[in-house]
């Protein structure tokens, strides 16, 4: 039934909109009950309204703790209008019906944002917003409720369609926003709480995400899909700035995520790094002297699978790299910066998409991931394990060289990166054949090559880049096959992370083949 707003209360912690809001509902007769903030604010404007403390016969009190905690609120929220029963109890107690509520919550998400102490975020936890956004939701049959800034012109709409009425459906649709907007809040604050008190994934219990944005499809064009953002000020895809370019796709979002968390693995202080994503998995990485020759060095990795691709970079985009880039066709440029000369550069091409950031992620830090399955979600820490020098164990007869040694961790960083099966061959801190996702680590181990001998052939090169090379596997051997057709591709070295029933076998087949290997004793499954 269409249910006639005369009454409102309206209680807003983000002002915006709001006179022009509670103008045209009192041009339209309806009556304004406020807390005292928002009062103020209607009652500057020329406006007639009521406090709610009038209403209650309390003040507000407790630094505003308690304001609209009260039956005569309540009360007026959830009566049912067509039960004899609440109505009297309605006359009795001489409560007035609110038809209209207005709430947006004290500003919790983004006092957190802003790094505010533990006190100051607990006072930011909203309670009887919420208390009247639920109550109001739950009666929705004949109360209309508002949370969001962005629906009050679709409620003047709505008002205006049905002579001052709202219609049912209007109400259902923001019933159901307001609990969105409730179980929300309080994922914030639990979540927030589950940071500081430093409670790992699966102890969590409850999860929050806020909507940044519709997209116009998911991984195909047949499935819708949405950003939602946790509210982190981590460097990345979701807090980057676009400077040109269409909107991000689902896949952009996913490939640039892939893209920057893997060029984040190398620290900056030690040079210039760039990988390129396609498909979430790296087609090169590679460090360099300068920026534009690792973008170089990681697109000769894979020419072909570059084309169309994502680029990440662990330095300010300049001028020189921006030139290279526009070469090819490339989606997306993400790096934490880039100079005037530079998007100047890429302002000629329309298409391509430039994100920066303040500094890059780190790789070591917490965090969860997700992982959708039938019937529910799987929750997990985030893969922050790192291993360095120290960590790694010779294990054959020969150790790996200086030289090798830092080939063996670059092929290892990338490894982490890449969908299992991961082989990834690395010479002179460049990705030169990377193997992804496969059933079999052998078929990692012979794609991988197969790739880099069909662009020594593009290059020109007497030999695939793989002769002579480090080889990392995300994950041990299982039996030496796969370490031998890594042998095979001309391999000199081995990071895994040992671990296998058969290691004897294996380690005794890299002593044959003249191979240094070394174990990590943690692994980097990426499914
Ligand atoms: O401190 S509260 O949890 N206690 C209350 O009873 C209460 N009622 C409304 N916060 C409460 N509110 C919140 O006050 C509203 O959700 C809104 O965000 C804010 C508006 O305050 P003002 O009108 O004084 O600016």
């Amino acid at each position: 039934d269409q249910i006639p707003v005369r009454r409102a209360l309206i209680s807003v912690s983000d002002k915006t909109g709001l006179v022009e809001l509670g103008r045209a509902l009192a041009d339209r007769g309806v009556e304004l009950l406020s807390t005292g903030g928002t009062a103020r604010a209607l009652r500057d404007a020329g406006l007639t309204v009521k406090d709610v403390s009038e209403v209650t016969g309390f003040p507000e009190m407790m630094d505003g703790r308690v304001k609209t905690l009260h039956p005569m609120v309540h009360g007026g929220l959830l009566a049912l209008r067509d039960n004899a029963d609440h109505v009297a109890a309605m006359e009795e107690h001489g409560i007035g019906a609110i038809d209209l509520l207005v709430v947006n919550l004290y500003p919790f998400e983004e006092t957190v944002a802003k790094g505010a102490d533990w006190a100051t975020c607990i006072e930011n936890i909203d309670i009887g917003g919420p208390a009247m956004i639920r109550a109001a939701a739950k009666n929705h049959a004949f109360v209309t409720v508002v949370v969001d800034v962005e629906d009050y012109d679709k409620l003047l709409g709505d008002m205006d369609q049905h002579g001052g009425a709202t219609c049912p459906k209007f109400r259902r649709k923001l019933a159901q926003k307001a609990y969105a907007r409730t179980a929300a809040y309080d994922a914030a604050v639990s979540n927030w709480m589950a940071g500081a008190l430093e409670i790992e994934a699966p102890r969590r219990r409850a999860f929050a995400g806020t909507l940044a944005q519709t997209l116009r499809y998911g991984e195909n064009p047949h499935q819708r899909a949405a950003f939602y953002v946790d509210g982190s000020d981590r460097p990345g895809v979701a807090t980057a700035v676009q400077h040109q370019g269409k909107e991000l796709s689902y896949n952009n979002i996913n490939d640039t995520d892939a893209a920057f968390e893997l060029v984040a693995e190398f620290d900056p202080a030690e040079g210039p790094a760039c990988a390129i994503i396609k498909h979430a998995n790296p087609s090169g990485v590679a460090r360099g002297k300068t920026l534009v020759e690792a973008y170089k060095a990681a697109f000769d990795c894979d020419r072909t699978s570059a084309f169309g691709g994502i680029v990440a970079l662990n330095q300010p985009l300049d001028a020189d790299t921006a030139r290279e880039i526009t070469g090819i066709f490339t989606e997306v440029v993400i790096a934490p910066g880039a100079t005037e000369e530079a998007k100047e550069i890429f302002a000629a091409k329309k298409n391509l998409r430039l994100l920066t950031t303040e500094g890059l992620p780190d790789p070591r830090a917490g965090g969860l991931a997700f992982r959708q399955v039938a019937g529910g979600f799987l929750v997990q820490d985030k893969d922050n394990g790192f291993v360095g020098l120290d960590d790694l164990k010779v294990v054959t007869k020969k150790a790996p060289t200086e030289k090798q040694m830092r080939d063996l961790l670059f092929a290892w960083k990338v490894a982490k990166h890449v969908k299992s099966n991961a082989i990834v061959y690395v010479k002179d801190q460049a990705t030169v054949g990377v193997g992804a996702g496969q059933m079999s680590r052998v078929d990692s181990a012979l794609i991988a090559a197969k790739k880099a001998e069909r662009m020594a052939e593009a290059l020109g090169l007497p030999q695939p880049l793989t002769v002579g090379s480090a080889v990392a596997s995300d994950a041990f051997f299982p039996f030496p096959d796969g370490l031998m057709e890594a042998a095979g591709a001309g391999a000199t070295c081995v990071i895994q992370p040992g671990g296998s029933m058969r290691d004897d076998e294996v380690i005794a087949a890299a002593d044959e083949a003249g191979l240094a290997m070394v174990f990590t004793a943690m692994r980097h499954f990426r499914h």
